[in-house]
């Protein structure tokens, strides 16, 4: 280990937050200013030591007795026994949430005797539901900078999640979409299959232009355009074909210029995945052709390659969906005439997964049926917490009772026939596969989900066990997010997911693919096993506040990947003809 100023300087002020979460009074402050001195020094502290001994640490303006002991310790030994117990006795990942612009010792303090915020992850969570903005010293702008901040750490360290940063790359897309020099535009990549996690943006333009020197010129103009957005930080490559940016929240993204007549071509080059395009030129080459991002040739003589679809036709194959595009069986499925006809992203008809204020949800019953109108839908079933979550408001017996009543009101003054709120339920699925709520209650919901929210590390066995027992209930119509993951945060539990298959198709219990951007849950080859082993799926956004209902389109798009049909999601049908689908 390095024994840095900066390292130094780290642990200082780590323990000076430590001592503000206990309450200790000014000495936060002394190891704070203890940290910026440390720090600002030009010397090695170490060679100060070396020379000065701890007198010469002690010289140091802001840093007291007590404090150059500590710096002692860590010069000489690399540790810190206090840091270490400090570390241990609280269960805040304080290292990481000081590395978030703008968070230091009183707001990670705040954070976490308010919100219960321990990692940055959580921190994420709380600012995406917007629960930030109402702490005391914090306000809008603080969540914003906070949400900002996290992307741009990913970016150091790896992979965006699609659905939070969807509205960003939108932006951009739509915006070049605006010049008049852009005729064509699509975001090829990761981002067009709607991978779970996306490296960069990679999109492709096709410049207006009667001429090629016209066109020439319109590129030249997209690309000035594209270098000099106001989001952009960094200008890693600027040509008249390809330019590539770095934004300011640490995405990377490339756009490419290319001729019409390579459009289709360079599309489906572009969109991959990569495996999918060797299969794909490995065919060409078989028929005697050959594949490239500029066309399909034979010989000199370009056959095709204007659009995919042409494409594809000529090496005799169906036209195959970019969610599908991972060389994992689709290619030969496409030679057989046996795609799927995959569910679209105007198919859903409810949503069965929301929370309300009436626990850990930031809206009310009305508002997410009145939103829930405006994008479409025809019903969503309201699924507050249950009791055992008390940290969320858990509903008990008698305030679901009281629940289901309020839905009837609501039901009654809207009056609507084409919109329905269901009565439901998140009932926690207990350590034994039992259920937080009684049978007696639950019988009386429209649609009853259950989910683990404790014990996530059970072995193997008895985790599965758990859940078939929830499923062998009679009640329970819906498992959500049967494997628990949290994407960049959380492994699923360890389940066997065949046997908890096999008892989804006996109990006619449903499997959801929760659609909230970090869970996706149940992954794609998931989705693919259950489709195959006709067991039903529901597609929910999981929404704590209204806007996260458009979460639903990632839902679809795992559906897609995971090679669902319409007909396998339940809540694509009318409310009666779901409702039909359930146990009872
Ligand atoms: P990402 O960005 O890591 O989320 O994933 P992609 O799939 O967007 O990959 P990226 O950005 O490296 O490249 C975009 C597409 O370009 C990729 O999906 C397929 C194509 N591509 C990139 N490298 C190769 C290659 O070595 N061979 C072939 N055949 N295609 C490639
Ligand atoms: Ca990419
Ligand atoms: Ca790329
Ligand atoms: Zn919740």
């Amino acid at each position: 280990m390095t024994v840095s100023n900066e390292h130094i300087s780290k642990i200082l002020r780590e323990i000076a937050v430590y001592l503000e979460m206990q309450n200790v009074p000014f000495k936060p402050r002394a190891y704070e200013k203890a940290a910026v001195a440390v720090a600002d020094i030009s010397d090695d502290l170490r060679d100060l030591y070396e020379k000065g001994g701890i007198k010469a640490i002690e010289e140091i303006e802001g840093v007291g007795a007590s404090i150059a002991e500590k710096i002692e310790e860590i010069i000489k030994t690399g540790h810190l026994k206090y840091y270490e117990q400090m570390k241990k006795k609280t269960p805040v990942d304080v290292s990481s949430l000081m590395s978030v612009e703008g968070l230091g010792p009183k707001k990670i303090k705040k954070l976490y005797s308010d919100l219960k915020i321990t990692n940055v992850e959580e921190l994420e969570r709380a600012a995406r539901s917007r629960k930030i903005r109402n702490l005391e010293n914090f306000g809008e702008k603080t969540e914003e900078n906070i949400l900002k901040s996290l992307e741009f750490l990913r970016s150091s360290g790896g992979r965006f999640i699609l659905g939070y940063i969807m509205p960003d790359i939108r932006k951009i897309e739509s915006d070049l979409n605006k010049l008049k020099e852009v005729k064509k535009i699509t975001v090829a990549g990761s981002v067009r299959r709607r991978k779970e996690t996306i490296g960069d943006v990679d999109i492709l333009i096709v410049a207006n232009g009667r001429s090629p020197a016209s066109a020439k010129a319109s590129a030249g103009k997209v690309m000035d355009f594209f270098v000099n957005m106001p989001s952009v930080a960094r200008i890693a490559a600027h040509g008249n074909t390809k330019s590539a940016i770095k934004l300011k929240n640490g995405l990377d993204v490339d756009v490419r210029v290319v001729p019409e007549e390579s459009y289709g071509a360079a599309l489906n080059y572009f969109t991959g995945s990569k495996y999918h395009n060797i299969a794909l030129r490995e065919i060409a080459m078989k028929k005697g052709f050959k594949l490239n991002e500029y066309g399909l040739f034979k010989g000199k003589n370009q056959i095709a390659g204007k659009t995919e679809e042409e494409i594809y036709k000529k090496l005799g194959l169906d036209y195959i969906e970019p969610e599908m595009r991972e060389n994992e069986g689709e290619i030969e499925l496409a030679k057989n005439n046996k795609l799927p006809k995959l569910i679209g992203y105007n198919d859903l008809q409810g949503d069965l997964q929301i929370q309300t204020n009436w626990t850990d949800g930031s809206n009310t019953i009305e508002e997410y049926a009145r939103v829930a109108i405006k994008k479409g839908l025809k019903y969503i079933v309201i699924t507050d917490h249950t009791k055992r979550l008390a940290m969320t408001g858990g509903l008990d017996e008698k305030m679901l009772l009281k629940q289901i009543a309020e839905i009837g009101k609501i039901n009654d003054k809207f009056g609507n026939k084409n919109f329905k709120i269901l009565s439901g339920s998140e009932v926690d699925i207990l350590k034994d596969g039992t259920l937080d709520l009684k049978d007696e209650v639950l019988s009386k919901l429209d649609v009853c989900g259950a989910a683990i929210h404790s014990y996530f590390n059970l072995p193997k066995k008895e985790q599965t066990k758990r859940i078939i027992r929830a499923m062998e209930n009679p009640h329970v119509d819906i498992i959500f997010h049967p494997t628990g993951r949290i994407i960049n945060r959380r492994p699923a539990y360890e389940i066997d997911i065949d046997e908890i298959i096999k008892a989804a198709k006996r109990t006619k219990t449903v499997l959801e693919i929760d659609a909230f951007p970090d869970r996706l849950d149940l992954k794609d080859d998931y989705v693919r096993k259950c489709v195959a082993s006709g067991v039903k799926l529901a597609i929910d956004s999981d929404a704590h506040l209204v806007s996260h209902m458009d979460f639903l389109e990632f839902g679809i798009a795992q559906a897609r990947r995971g090679w669902a049909a319409k007909n396998d999601i339940i809540n694509t049908r009318s409310v009666e003809a779901m409702l039909k689908l359930l146990k009872k």
